[in-house]
C-alpha cells in the first residue's frame, strides 16, 4: 500500500515538475519576444517581398539619410495595407567596365542626349541611357525594427575605447537583449535562402563556411563584395576569438580567396578581407571585398583585416579577450545610453 502511494505520489511530482517547465517556457518565449531576438513575425506570408512589383505603395514618412557622396538615399515609410514600417535604400550603381564596349546601348540612338548649354568647345548635357543601363540598386527592409532605422540614420557618431571590462559588464548584457535578428543568416547555412547564389561552401561543422555575394553588392567586378558566414553558431564577434579559431580563419582565408579567384579572376592580392567590429550582426562572417572599391564599413574604426587578425592571435592566443577595441556608435542606439549612463561616452 506504502508502495502505490509512492508511485503516486512520484507520478504527482513528474506532471508538477513538467507544468512548471511548461510555465517557463511560455515566460522564456514572451521575454524573447519582448526583446529583439524574435523580432519578425513568425508567419512569413504578409511579407511585401512576395508580392510588390513598384513601389507605388510605399508612403514617404522621412528621409533617413541622403549620401551624396555614395549616390544613396536611406528612407524610412510604410507599404499599403501592410503592417509595420519600411526602410528602402536606393543606390545609383556604378558604372560596370563591361557594359561600356562600342556595340553597348550608351552609344546608340536608345540612349538619348538632352543639351543643357554649350559654351565655345564645352558642351554640357544630361544623358538618358536605356533602363538595363540606368538601374537604381533596391534594398527593402519590411518590417523594419527601430534598430534598422537608427543604423540608417545620419545620425553623429562617438569612439568609444571597448576594454574587456566594458564588454563583459555593459556591451555583451546588451547584446543578449538587443540584436539584429539572424534568422537570414541561418537561411543561408541552411539553403533556405539565396542557395542558387552561393558561391563556395565548405561544410565542415568546425572550420567550414558559406561564401555568398553581400546584399550590397550590385555585381560589377570593381565592386565585388563576398560574404564568408560561418558554420558554426556560437561565434558572435571578433571578441570570442582565439587560437582555437585560428584554423578556421585560415581556411576562410585560403579557401575564400581561391573561390573568389575562380569565379571572378580576381587575385587575392586585390581583395580587402576583414571583419566589423562592432558588426551589425552576431554571427561570425568575413567581408571580402574588391581593394579598388571603398565599400561602407572599411574605415579604420570599424574594419579589422582578417591577415592582422590571425597574426595577433599566433602572437598572443587571447588577444582580443584582452584588448581594448576601440568602435563607433551613434548617438541615438541604445547602448549608447547605457554607455553615457555609466559615464564611458559623452554627448558633444
Ligand atoms: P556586419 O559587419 O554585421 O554589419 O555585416 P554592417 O551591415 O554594419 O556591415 C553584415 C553584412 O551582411 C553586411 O555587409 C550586409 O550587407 C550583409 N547582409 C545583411 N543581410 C540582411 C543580408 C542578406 O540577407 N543576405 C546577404 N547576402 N547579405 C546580407
Amino acid at each position: 500500500d506504502s508502495n502505490y502511494k509512492t508511485k503516486q505520489e512520484q507520478k504527482e511530482n513528474k506532471l508538477i515538475w513538467l507544468l512548471k517547465k511548461c510555465v517557463a517556457s511560455f515566460h522564456y518565449l514572451k521575454k524573447l519576444k519582448s526583446t529583439h531576438i524574435l523580432e519578425y513575425p513568425l508567419n512569413n506570408c504578409s511579407s511585401i517581398h512576395e508580392t510588390i512589383k513598384d513601389l507605388s505603395g510605399f508612403k514617404l514618412k522621412n528621409i533617413l539619410q541622403n549620401n551624396t557622396n555614395r549616390k544613396t538615399v536611406y528612407l524610412c515609410g510604410s507599404f499599403e495595407s501592410k503592417e509595420g514600417d519600411a526602410v528602402v535604400i536606393l543606390e545609383k550603381t556604378p558604372f560596370a567596365e563591361e557594359n561600356l564596349n562600342t556595340d553597348s546601348d550608351y552609344f546608340t540612338e536608345k540612349s538619348y542626349l538632352e543639351k543643357v548649354f554649350q559654351n565655345d568647345i564645352y558642351g554640357d548635357y544630361k544623358y538618358f541611357p536605356t533602363n538595363e543601363l540606368n538601374t537604381v540598386k533596391t534594398t527593402i527592409i519590411h518590417p523594419a525594427t527601430e534598430k534598422h532605422i537608427i543604423k540608417f540614420s545620419g545620425q553623429r557618431c562617438y569612439i568609444v575605447d571597448e576594454t574587456p571590462e566594458i564588454y563583459n559588464d555593459i556591451v555583451l548584457p546588451h547584446l543578449s537583449q538587443e540584436q539584429f535578428n539572424l534568422q537570414w543568416v541561418y537561411n543561408i547555412l541552411e539553403h533556405k535562402s539565396e542557395a542558387d547564389r552561393i558561391v563556395f561552401e565548405d561544410t565542415d561543422p568546425n572550420n567550414g563556411f558559406v561564401m555568398v555575394p553581400d546584399l550590397k553588392w550590385g555585381g560589377e567586378i570593381d565592386t565585388l563584395y563576398l560574404l564568408a558566414v560561418v558554420n558554426r553558431r556560437n561565434i558572435k564577434s571578433l571578441r570570442d576569438l582565439t587560437d582555437e579559431h585560428l584554423p578556421l580563419l585560415k581556411n576562410i582565408k585560403e579557401k575564400g580567396i581561391e573561390a573568389i579567384k575562380s569565379k571572378y579572376g580576381l587575385d587575392g592580392t586585390q581583395l580587402r578581407i576583414y571583419l566589423h567590429y562592432q558588426p551589425s550582426f552576431y554571427h561570425l562572417h568575413i567581408h571580402f571585398c574588391s581593394l579598388r572599391h571603398e565599400a561602407p564599413g572599411i574605415l579604420a574604426e570599424k574594419a579589422h583585416l582578417l591577415s592582422n587578425v590571425i597574426s595577433n592571435i599566433e602572437i598572443l592566443p587571447d588577444y582580443y579577450k584582452k584588448s581594448t577595441i576601440p568602435f563607433a556608435i551613434r548617438e541615438n542606439e541604445k547602448l549608447f545610453l547605457a554607455l553615457e549612463k555609466k559615464g564611458i561616452v559623452k554627448k558633444v
